[in-house]
């Protein structure tokens, strides 16, 4: 039997674990990269560990989310990054260098690599033929310290791409009908592998775009085949050494399969306030807007801005509308200067905006009230634009840049003929601004620079005997990480110090949780299917934590927020029957009787007591040989501590 690229690259990683699906495996780490609103605490959480220096092939930590600084937090947490990194032997992205996925496609990712990230935009890096995939911190720190990362052996999607996109239609709207038919959970514990006669028509930057979106499916990762168009990128990029061809047997066997003829699609757009959301720009079209932001690590490459300065060239943005431009790295920034792009959305009346996430994490540029967005970014849940009542449209830069124009969402379609937008064979390259790390004898000599704001891990305790405790709070389905625990400017620069962040936590759902789960001293959540999409932020359990929630019972998890919750030693539970979700009322207190025997046992169901209500319903754990031991431990963190000193 043969095997997918995915498969290919997951077995020459393999460390631990059988390689069948379903099944819990270890893979080897080549790469890790982290972002400034998560690498503070990924890199306490690797101090803690008690490990000197990475001993991955490449780690980076990028500073490109938190650049508002509008108090000394975020610049406290750059140099508090930027010292770890050149002690430990991680590059340094410059704040102005760029987002990390984009920089990290151009400059530092590779075919047949592994990658994990402190984002859940990581596999990004699958537009190059790399297993990239989003993680926490804590688990990327494990990583630095030469430790497998575990998945479950998924089931991997092939999506064949037929035929080739029309005019004005692109790989935005490629992800966009994906996310239409997928749906936001469509994705979980699976890999979307693409491939046929389709790939090739597509450049990696527009490959990047759709593995990129492909973390809103609730993918474990997405991935291309490497072939000639790879070749071509990494020659731009002067890394052609990089290169290997990876393709799929001809016999490899898929567990799902999609055909999605390319030359059929037309401009798409995801409607508030889910990426899944998706109509026709047709079905909308001539709705008026407020403001349009261009950027993000789904759409902030050079060919994306190129197609947006031909379409603003000697024109003027409509006088309702603001324009935002943000350019994905100093790279893209760059060529836009040199080859006139820039002048021309300059001069067409766009803000331009610094090489960073900026808007698409609420830092900055919220619009007006009940204001109507168009972005090209990868998200549109409530709230996270930082205006609770704008609504947000996801779609491709054509359609952006048109629509800024008219004022209302327009079919790019009307722009007529296109010209062909390609990236020049040839580019500078300048990668002044990734200071290297220091050299392993001279690294005592560095000295870590941490501000007042940077606070401690929470503390953590050893599974317990038995589990009392009240719901502290109820939600529904579809909960993301950013009402867990919130973005935006005045939240974000609290990411390093999770008591102060904590009193934010689920307050767009409810503004007194934080007090209500502080006074109870320890509580359970109850949520509904999907929760925790979205964010890798491990603040999302973090926060949790520190407010002494205990377990979490929903009817399903997002992948990534479920091992979040299990690294910070809170037990998530599922309901056997959902039905039961229907009976628990907040307030109601909840027992778990000889909980840490059952976990030990390995027992998979267990039976909760609802003493306010005299019923009894069950759940499953799911708790698998090293997530039980790592439960039982209180966490990843002490559970990594103690296998060392063993
Ligand atoms: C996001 O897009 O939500 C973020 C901000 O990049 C997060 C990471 C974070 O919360 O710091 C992500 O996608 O993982
Ligand atoms: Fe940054 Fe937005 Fe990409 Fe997250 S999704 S990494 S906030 S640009």
């Amino acid at each position: 039997m043969g095997y997918t690229v995915a498969e290919k690259i997951l077995k020459a990683h393999l460390v631990d674990g059988e390689f069948k699906k379903g099944s819990e495996i270890g893979i080897k780490i080549d790469q890790t990269l982290t972002q400034d609103a998560t690498g503070t605490m990924a890199y306490l959480e690797f101090e803690a560990i008690g490990i000197n220096r990475v001993k991955t092939e490449k780690s980076v930590a990028y500073i490109d989310h938190n650049t508002l600084q509008s108090g000394f937090e975020n610049a406290d947490d750059h140099r508090f990054i930027g010292s770890v990194a050149k002690k430990r032997g991680v590059c340094f992205s410059r704040p102005g260098n760029g987002i990390c996925h984009q920089v990290h496609l151009e400059r530092f990712g590779i075919p047949g690599k592994t990658l994990i990230g402190s984002d859940s935009h990581t596999p990004t890096g699958g537009g190059l033929g790399m297993i990239a995939i989003g993680a926490g911190g804590l688990d990327v720190a494990v990583a630095m310290g030469g430790g497998a990362y575990y998945i479950t052996y998924p089931k991997i999607v092939k999506v064949e791409l037929i035929g080739k996109l029309s005019p004005w239609v692109s790989a935005k709207d490629v992800i966009l009908e994906v996310l239409r038919r997928l749906s936001v959970k469509g994705g979980v514990g699976k890999i979307i592998e693409y491939c046929g006669e389709g790939v090739k028509t597509l450049s990696v930057p527009e490959r990047a775009t759709i593995t990129n979106m492909g973390a809103e499916l609730g993918a474990t990762t997405s991935i291309f085949p490497s072939d000639e168009r790879t070749l071509e990128f990494l020659k731009t990029q002067k890394r052609e050494d990089c290169y290997v061809e990876l393709k799929a047997d001809d016999d490899a066997v898929y567990d799902e399969e999609l055909t999605i003829n390319l030359g059929e699609l037309e401009p798409l757009v995801a409607c508030p306030h889910s990426p899944d959301n998706v109509k026709t720009v047709k079905e909308l079209e001539g709705m008026k807007i407020d403001q349009v932001c261009i950027g993000s690590c789904t759409n902030s490459s050079f060919v994306d801005m190129l197609k947006v300065a031909y379409i603003l060239k000697g024109k003027t943005v409509h006088p309702d509308v603001s324009l935002a431009i943000a350019p994905g790295s100093k790279q893209v920034l760059n060529l836009m200067a040199q080859n006139g792009a820039l002048s021309d959305v300059i001069d067409a009346g766009a803000r331009i905006l610094e090489s960073a996430c900026g808007p698409c994490i609420g830092m900055g540029q919220s619009p007006n009230s009940a204001g109507v967005s168009l972005r090209t970014f990868n998200r549109n849940f409530l709230g996270r634009s930082g205006t609770k009542d704008a609504s947000v449209y996801l779609l491709s830069p054509e359609t952006a840049a048109i629509s800024a124009l008219t004022g209302v969402l327009t079919d790019p379609r009307t722009l007529g003929d296109m010209p062909s937008f390609a990236l020049p064979n040839e580019i500078s390259i300048n990668d002044n601004m990734v200071a290297l790390p220091s050299d392993e004898e001279h690294s005592d000599d560095v000295e870590i620079l941490r501000g007042p704001n940077i606070k401690p891990y929470p503390e953590t305790a050893p599974l317990s005997e038995s589990l009392t405790a009240p719901v502290s709070l109820k939600v529904g389905d579809n909960i993301t990480t950013d009402h867990i625990m919130p973005a935006g400017a005045k939240i974000l620069p609290l990411r390093s110090n999770i008591p102060e962040i904590s009193k934010y936590c689920f307050t767009v759902c409810d503004e007194k949780f934080p007090e209500r789960a502080k006074e109870l001293g320890k509580s359970i959540i109850i949520g509904g299917t999907n929760y925790g999409q979205g964010s890798s932020r491990e603040h999302a359990a973090l926060a949790p934590l520190y407010l002494g929630v205990k377990a979490v019972i929903v009817k399903s998890f997002a992948r990534i927020h479920r091992a979040n919750l299990i690294n910070a030693g809170i037990l998530p539970l599922t309901f056997v029957n959902e039905s039961d979700y229907d009976s628990i009322n907040e307030g109601d207190e909840l027992e778990i009787k000889d909980l840490r025997a059952a976990v030990e046992n390995g027992d998979e169901i267990l039976v909760v007591v609802n003493k306010t209500k005299g019923t009894k319903f069950e759940v499953k754990s799911e708790l698998t040989g090293r997530t039980k031991e790592i439960m039982l431990a209180g966490g990843l963190l002490d559970f990594t501590r103690e296998a060392l000193k063993k």
